[in-house]
């Protein structure tokens, strides 16, 4: 016999991992049909994981009756962090764009996700060896798929009950879409916003250096694109400026295109995308403001917001491939 409540713990390892592992991936993508499952996959997994809290307290509290301090103390943190880290999801999704206490709730939600994964890892190295999953060949994959099927089916009913707003299928909510003023100014981590005199602004384009007069004097092109962060919002704009693949000629036949920004933000993105990379000086008509990334950003169409280097300096072609770089900026 497999010790009780095995069934209960592996379910819960597995769902976890599924919350992780659509959770990073729906960060890393832009287009709306493959994001569409994997928020939809991620939001089920997460409630499956909360519809077993009541199974799991009993195998809990027999835990906790082991001796052990700092054992139960992590076990009890990574419960806190667990129920933060679900309610600042559903928060996220039925509350809007808005922060509470300076945080938006996917702030709080990536930043528990995180610490869950650091005390899981640590709870299940010090669980190892205690339990033996040894299951009885004949009921047993019956039981297993009966109660999979009826778990997955409550956790669907859940989030489709949730009293969901109308957003995008990555999951973002609109907020100033047509006015760029309105959007918010984000930056993924650590960066200041750098004040650019536009007359002292140069921009190195492979070997070539303009300055923002050169680059109003070239051809111009204008997209309406939909900028989507993964911190929760999303705005259309009307983006206008210089083509990039017109600004690096030659850089088709490189592996990558680097765009750095003044900051030392910088993302390697692939020669793939170079037609429809936009060098842009423009939204809504209007001079790019500081904030949203003046004198010049790029619009990576396609692609979530941190592929959108604000405040450009530098576009090169590249021999390594886009994906040697970290998945996500550092900064
Ligand atoms: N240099 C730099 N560019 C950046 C960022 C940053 O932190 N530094 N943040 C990115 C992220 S995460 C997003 S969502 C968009 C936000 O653009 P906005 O501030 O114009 O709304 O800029 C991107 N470009
Ligand atoms: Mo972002």
């Amino acid at each position: 016999m497999p010790r009780p409540g095995t069934g209960t713990n592996l379910a819960l390892l597995a769902l976890v991992l599924v919350t992780f592992g659509t959770g990073v991936l729906a960060f890393g993508v832009g287009t709306v049909g493959p994001a569409r499952w994997l928020v939809v996959t991620h939001g089920c997994a997460g409630f499956a994981v909360l519809l077993l809290a009541p199974w799991k307290s009993v195998i809990a509290r027999r835990g906790l009756r082991r001796p052990g301090i700092s054992r139960r103390l992590s076990s009890l943190a990574m419960v806190a962090l667990l129920a933060l880290c679900i309610g600042s999801g559903v928060l996220h999704a039925v509350g809007g764009f808005r922060g509470y206490l300076g945080l938006l709730p996917m702030q709080l939600h990536v930043g528990s996700a995180v610490a869950v994964g650091v005390l899981l890892a640590g709870h299940l190295r010090a669980q190892r060896g205690r339990q033996r999953f040894r299951p009885r060949r004949v009921d047993l994959p019956r039981r297993v798929a009966l109660r999979s099927a009826g778990l997955a089916t409550a956790a669907a009913a859940g989030y489709l009950l949730l009293p969901d707003r109308p957003r995008r299928a990555t999951g973002s909510h609109e907020v100033g879409s047509g006015d760029p003023s309105a959007m918010p100014v984000t930056q993924w981590a650590f960066d200041p916003v750098p004040r650019l005199a536009a007359a002292n602004w140069r921009l190195r384009a492979g070997e070539r250096v303009l300055g923002l007069d050169e680059l109003d004097a070239l051809p111009q092109r204008t997209v309406r694109v939909v900028l989507d962060c993964t911190g929760g919002w999303y705005a259309e704009q009307e983006w206008r400026g210089v083509p990039v693949s017109a600004l690096l000629p030659d850089a088709m036949s490189a592996r990558a295109v680097e765009v750095l920004s003044v900051t030392g933000y910088r993302r390697l993105l692939p020669a793939g995308d170079l037609p429809v990379l936009l060098l842009a000086t423009h939204a809504g008509g209007a001079r790019l403001s500081a904030g949203h990334g003046g004198p010049a950003r790029l619009v990576a169409p396609g692609r979530r917001g941190f592929w959108w280097v604000k405040w450009v300096v530098a576009v090169r072609p590249v021999g390594q491939p886009w994906w040697w770089q970290p998945p996500f900026p550092l900064r």
